[in-house]
């Protein structure tokens, strides 16, 4: 199960990774036993867009769609993954109307892994009005900081308590299963060369991060850097380096305890897998 909120990098990260393995393939590859070859149109036209130097059409908000990739590990072990990409107001409304549909509900139990995407930099998070609280009365307040909206923090933790409620998974014990990727998306947008993805994830969104350790059993959670692109692109982009050298060859993950970018975006799945 994926689950990102609009703008958080969904549709490119589907695009990218099917890239990927088609053409770059790391640890994960894709099989080639199938008997009818599955419907694979959605993630080929992200594709294109790339191939042309420009980013995908945001997803409209009632979309669902769902590719079936067809995967094998180095060691040779068959599994297929089914991969969403939706309107990511779809998770948007879970955490505001707390309704969550069948068809979600279904996929939350079922799923064996989940993916939480996070694009830290369009996260809003309020840590000055939290200094502000602990001033004394007679020394000068900021009068610029106003919460006007929840901090994400609050936000995240809520939206995960709704979603493990639906799954029918209780807090009394660590979680095992999901296993939980958090894929931090649009990596390069944070300057965070050096520094591990956990320790980013834990600096940012602290009380998410703790709520995520107290949940899970820590064997069953990864932390890890995303950049699906290796860059922004706009609508009207015509990026050089994605025309002449091909998507396959943009974009990276950084592995938990930081270290060097690695071109196989296949990593974080390939860890989620290996539970099975
Ligand atoms: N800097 C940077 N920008 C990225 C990256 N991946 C995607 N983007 C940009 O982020 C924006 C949103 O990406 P999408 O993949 O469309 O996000 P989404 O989650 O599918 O959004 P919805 O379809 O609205 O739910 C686009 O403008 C992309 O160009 C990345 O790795 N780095
Ligand atoms: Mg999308």
């Amino acid at each position: 199960m994926l689950l990102g909120g609009p703008n958080s990098g969904k549709t490119h990260f589907a695009g990218q990774l099917y890239g990927r393995l088609q053409r770059r393939p790391g640890v994960l590859r894709l099989r080639s036993d199938q008997g009818t070859p599955p419907d694979l149109s959605a993630v080929e036209e992200v594709l294109r867009c790339l191939e042309n130097g420009h980013a995908a059409e945001h997803t409209a908000a009632n979309t669902w769609a769902e590719v079936l990739l067809p995967l094998a590990n180095d060691q040779g072990n068959a599994v297929d993954l089914r991969w969403p990409d939706y309107g990511g107001e779809q998770l948007r409304s879970v955490f505001d109307q707390r309704a969550v549909p069948e068809s979600w509900r279904s996929r939350l139990i079922t799923a064996e892994g989940w993916v939480l995407l996070i694009r830290l930099k369009i996260e809003t998070a309020y840590p000055d009005a939290l200094a502000e609280l602990v001033k004394r009365s007679d020394e000068p307040r900021k009068s610029a900081v106003r919460a006007k909206s929840w901090d994400a923090n609050a936000e995240w933790v809520e939206l995960l308590q709704i979603l493990l409620h639906v799954a029918e998974l209780g807090s009394v014990m660590r979680l095992r299963r999901p296993r939980l990727a958090v894929l931090l998306s649009c990596y390069d947008e944070l300057g965070a060369d050096g520094i591990a993805p956990r320790e980013v994830f834990a600096r940012s969104l602290p009380l998410v991060s703790s709520f995520i350790d107290n949940t899970w059993a820590p064997e069953s959670v990864s932390i890890w850097g995303l950049s699906a692109l290796g860059r922004l692109l706009e609508r009207d982009s015509a990026d050089e380096q994605f025309i002449d050298n091909g998507p396959e060859f943009q974009g990276w993950v950084v592995p938990p305890e930081g270290g060097p970018k690695d071109p196989d975006l296949s990593k974080p799945l390939a860890w989620l897998l290996r539970g099975w």
